[in-house]
Formats: C-alpha cells, structure tokens, sequence
C-alpha cells in the first residue's frame, strides 16, 4: 500500500515547512513508514480536492484521502497497531490533545510573529500574493507590522513554553523516555521556524532546547537533514 503526504513548499520544492505536516512526518517516521513527500503550494488546492478541504497536511492511505494532522495521526495509529504506538495507549492520546489544544492557542501566535515574513519570502512568485492577502486579512495588519519588536515575541515564547520546561527539567521526552505525538505536535513548530528562518529562538541551555536538538536526531536525524535555515 503506498502513502503519499502532500506537503507544504517553498520555491524550492525540497523546502518542507508546514509546522502541521512536520508533525505527521515525524509520525511517520516513528511508525517507520515509507512515504511519498508531495510538495503543495497554497495555491494548488485543485490537486487535493478528493480530501474534500483546501488545506495540507493531506495523507492518501491507498485509497483513502485524510485531511487534518490529528486526524492523519489518529489514523495512522489504528491503522498501523504493529508498528510503534503514536500515543502509547489511551491516556497518552488524550495528553497529545490537551498539547495540542495548548500549544495551538498560547504558544503558537509567537512562531507565526517571529517567522510569517520569512515563510513569505520563500514562498514562489503566485503563493506569495496569496499568503499576503489571507494573512493581512487575518491579523488585520501587513506582514511587516506583525512583529513590531522581534525580542519581545521571543520573550512571550519563551514564557508560553514554562509548562513544556518544567516537564523537561526532569525528563527527556514530554512523551517520557522516548518520543511520542505529545512532542511531535510542538516540534513540528520547531522545524517550522528552522526551515524558513535562522532566527534563534531558545537560549542554548534552556531544557526545550536541548529537547529540539535530541528531536532533531531522533529516528535517524530525519528532521536534521531536512533542507532548513538553520545554521547547525
Ligand atoms: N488543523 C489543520 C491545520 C492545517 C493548516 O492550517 N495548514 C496550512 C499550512 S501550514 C494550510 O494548508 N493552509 C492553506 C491556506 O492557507 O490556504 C491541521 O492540523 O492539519
């Protein structure tokens, strides 16, 4: 059976940004499943239409299309029981969406002001009139008036992230030992803002840091190869 996941591009086709299909990549990853990575453009919505909505990540199962990250996830776990749990079990489903749920409505506002501008920049010629209007009009302001003061939105990330902190104080994964969707939902932010910006965003010895990094290595550095920004 082949998967393919239609993915978010820049330009450059190999440039894979979307913080909500890097959750998935990493899901797959986990899951050790091979895919087909299809680069999108926010202006191609007539190539996943069968998914019956305008938005990526989309993943097509065999014959099944699936749009929606926790949707593919969910998924991917009943799908795939053989393979490595997403969740391990139950409780850690529900953890994943309180994470997710949590991080979507206070941590992820401070990504989008550090990196919006960026993603536009790498964005070809027709998505970037695209990306322009939709986002003007959705923050009620230009791209350049988004982040009037750079150090501030890292300030208010780096304080959303005091919950994420303490748990990794006294451990390596929010998922526990390993990795788990729990930390792919957040990481996907992470690679968001690595592969359109080399913007630093974390003291190097802030915890969440040294967590990026052990995720960046993780499943054979899957997330550290990707083309990105980032210098190191
Ligand atoms: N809730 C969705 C959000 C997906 C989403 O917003 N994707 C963006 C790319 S990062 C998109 O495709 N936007 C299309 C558009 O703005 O037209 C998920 O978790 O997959």
């Amino acid at each position: 059976m082949s998967i393919i996941l239609y993915e978010l591009a820049g330009a450059d086709p190999d440039v894979r940004f979307s913080p909500f299909a890097w959750r998935i990549r990493m899901a797959l990853a986990h899951k050790g499943l091979d895919y087909e990575g299809r680069p999108w453009r926010f202006t191609e919505k007539e190539a996943i239409e069968p998914s019956g909505q305008g938005k990526v990540p989309v993943l097509v199962d065999g014959e099944r299309w699936i749009a929606d990250s926790w949707v593919i996830a969910d998924h991917l776990e009943t799908a795939y029981p053989d393979r490595p749990s997403l969740f391990d079990g139950p409780g850690g489903r529900e953890g994943a969406r309180f994470v997710q749920s949590w991080f979507e409505t206070g941590v992820m506002k401070f990504f989008a002001q550090l990196v919006i501008k960026d993603v536009h920049d790498l964005l070809d010629e027709k998505d970037r009139r695209y990306f322009r209007t939709t986002r003007e009009e959705r923050f009620g302001k230009t791209l350049e008036e988004l982040c009037p003061d750079p150090e501030a939105a890292k300030h208010g990330l780096i304080q959303a992230l005091t919950p994420m902190r303490q748990i990794l104080k006294g451990q390596a994964y929010l998922g526990g030992d390993a990795p788990t969707y729990m930390d792919y939902v957040p990481f996907g932010a992470f690679m968001w803002a690595r592969c359109v910006s080399d913007v630093q965003l974390l003291p190097a010895d802030d915890p969440v840091e040294a967590w990026r990094r052990r995720l960046l290595d993780a499943h054979d550095g899957a997330a550290r190869r990707a083309p990105c920004k980032e210098a190191a």
